[in-house]
């Protein structure tokens, strides 16, 4: 067994379009438990550590605006291949070619605005998801 924890985030989109018990239900759902949830308003600084990867691309500021522009919720998961899983859960990045069935598949699509609203964040792998719960619940 490979019992991981991931961190999913319910991205100001999602919050705002009242997905939030429906994104948690798929999780629930799929078989993966929820270990730990917080909503919260991230400042710059939280958001610099969470998005350090992609800082310089074009997309970068735009996306770090977007993710300022309400609450967001944080969910720690657990289960069996929960980072992979949930990834699939999720769908591709882009959501207007996201898979039906997914859930930026399902609920996602390009509003014409500068960067992809597309629902959910998840981890990519056990070390981006060791970080970023620490970022999301820290103390
Ligand atoms: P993912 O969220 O699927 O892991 P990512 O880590 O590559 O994708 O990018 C983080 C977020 O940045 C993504 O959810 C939406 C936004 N983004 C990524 N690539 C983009 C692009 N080419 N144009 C606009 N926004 C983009
Ligand atoms: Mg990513």
């Amino acid at each position: 067994m490979d019992v991981e924890e991931t961190l999913v985030l319910v991205k100001p989109d999602g919050v705002a379009r009242n997905l939030t018990g429906e994104i948690l239900r798929r999780i629930e759902a799929k078989g993966y438990s929820l270990v730990d949830i917080r909503m919260i308003e991230p400042d710059r600084a939280l958001l610099a550590q969470h998005y350090a990867e992609h800082e310089g691309k074009p997309f970068y500021e735009p996306l770090v605006e977007f993710m300022l522009s309400g609450p967001v919720v944080a969910l720690r998961v657990a289960g069996n291949r929960v980072i992979e899983g949930f990834r699939s859960l999720a769908g591709t990045t882009d959501p207007t070619t996201a898979a039906p069935g997914t859930i930026r598949g399902d609920f996602g699509r390009d509003w014409g605005l500068a960067v992809q609203q597309n629902l959910v964040h998840g981890s990519d792998s056990p070390e981006s998801a060791s970080r970023e719960l620490g970022l999301w619940f820290a103390s």
